[in-house]
């Protein structure tokens, strides 16, 4: 399996978060990825490869243009304002207001953002262009029937959408992977989000296409972040209608439950018979995530990769999220595991 990996993540690491009314050191964090590389070479997962450049072409196939020009400009032009500190958003454009563009860089970090919680900082770009780029050649490299790869992409991306960005993700890596895919040929792609909330920004993405189907096991929205999207009755629109599955799942969810659900969302990937599989891998489904409510424990993440492995398409796993920190190398390696244990 190759490894598909770089530095380049450091670059991003906003100040603070908000969360429960105070600013606190980003749950998304740099550590979260040597606590996974450290897993990874314990396990003997050493084949790793530096990413190449994703092409414009596929970026532009998921983001709108506008919001890709916001993203890369962004720092820039709020430092030219005199600003120093990190960008969050503080106002958004709600129900009854106009959906244009404003010139204010202050109103375009809002009109671009959907959570506040979510900062951009100098190196955001940098960051998430980098993992894009790690999505993008993972998928290249598991193009073979039954190749596996793992993009380890921070920041993370499943929550970014067309045209906005927050849940601690900018470029949708999943989606990336997906549309890199198709660009090499393939004519049905499938992405299994299995992270623990719900995967807006893919769904978004993909919503009105039939190409790519999406499936999403996640904290019902009605609890849990990203809370207006996710729920199960979103199955697509247009030519997309009946290529979406959303799974939401209570608090307190355990693992016979969610395997119920996995095995239906399988079973629906399986009929529909993709070229190639875009897995979103976040392990904050763990009973000690905290941030979330599931309850996986470590030995279950082997049993995912090993499902998801019976399906027997080239595969590239993208990271997504998972926070604690010294359980989400362990859990990330044994889907990783799981799944060669079965091919
Ligand atoms: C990639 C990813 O996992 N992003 C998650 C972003 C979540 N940010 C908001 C966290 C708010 C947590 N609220 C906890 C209270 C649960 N009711
Ligand atoms: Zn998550």
């Amino acid at each position: 399996m190759h490894i598909v990996r770089s530095d380049a993540h450091r670059a991003h690491f906003p100040a603070g978060e908000i969360y429960m009314g105070e600013l606190v050191r980003p749950f998304e964090c740099p550590e979260r990825w040597d606590y996974i590389v450290a897993a990874l070479v314990e396990a003997g997962l050493t084949d790793v490869v530096e990413p190449e450049a994703v092409e414009e072409s596929v970026l532009h196939g998921v983001h709108e243009t506008a919001y890709l020009d916001f993203l890369q400009s962004a720092w820039a032009r709020w430092t030219d304002t005199g600003a120093s500190g990190d960008m969050i958003p503080t106002c958004f454009p709600v129900r009854g207001m106009v959906q244009e563009m404003p010139i204010d860089i202050d109103g375009q970090l809002g009109f671009f953002a959907f959570a506040a919680e979510t900062a951009i900082t100098g190196g955001t770009w940098s960051a998430a262009h980098a993992a894009a780029s790690i999505a993008r050649t993972a998928q290249r490299l598991a193009s073979a029937p039954n190749s596996t790869s793992f993009a380890l992409c921070r920041p993370p991306g499943h929550h970014a959408a067309r045209n906005y960005f927050g849940g601690y993700c900018f470029i949708n890596n999943a989606a990336v992977a997906a549309q890199g895919y198709r660009s090499d040929g393939a004519e049905r792609v499938a992405i299994l989000d299995v992270d623990f909330h719900h995967g807006n920004g893919t769904q978004d993405i993909f919503y009105e296409r039939s190409d790519v189907f999406f499936a999403s096991l996640h904290g019902d929205p009605r609890h849990e972040f990203p809370h207006f999207l996710g729920f199960a009755n979103e199955t697509g629109e247009g030519p997309g209608e009946g290529f979406n599955a959303n799974y939401p799942l209570p608090p307190g969810t355990t693992f016979d439950v969610w395997l119920e659900a996995l095995e239906h969302a399988l079973a629906r990937i399986s009929s529909f018979g993709p070229d190639a599989v875009v897995v979103s891998l976040g392990v904050d489904t763990f009973e000690g995530d905290p941030i979330s409510s599931f309850r996986l424990r470590s030995e279950d993440f082997k049993v995912i990769g090993n499902r998801i492995g019976e399906l027997a398409a080239p595969t590239v796993y993208c990271m997504e999220g998972g926070y604690a920190v010294a359980e989400i190398g362990t859990n990330t390696v044994n889907v990783l595991t799981g799944h060669l244990d079965h091919s």
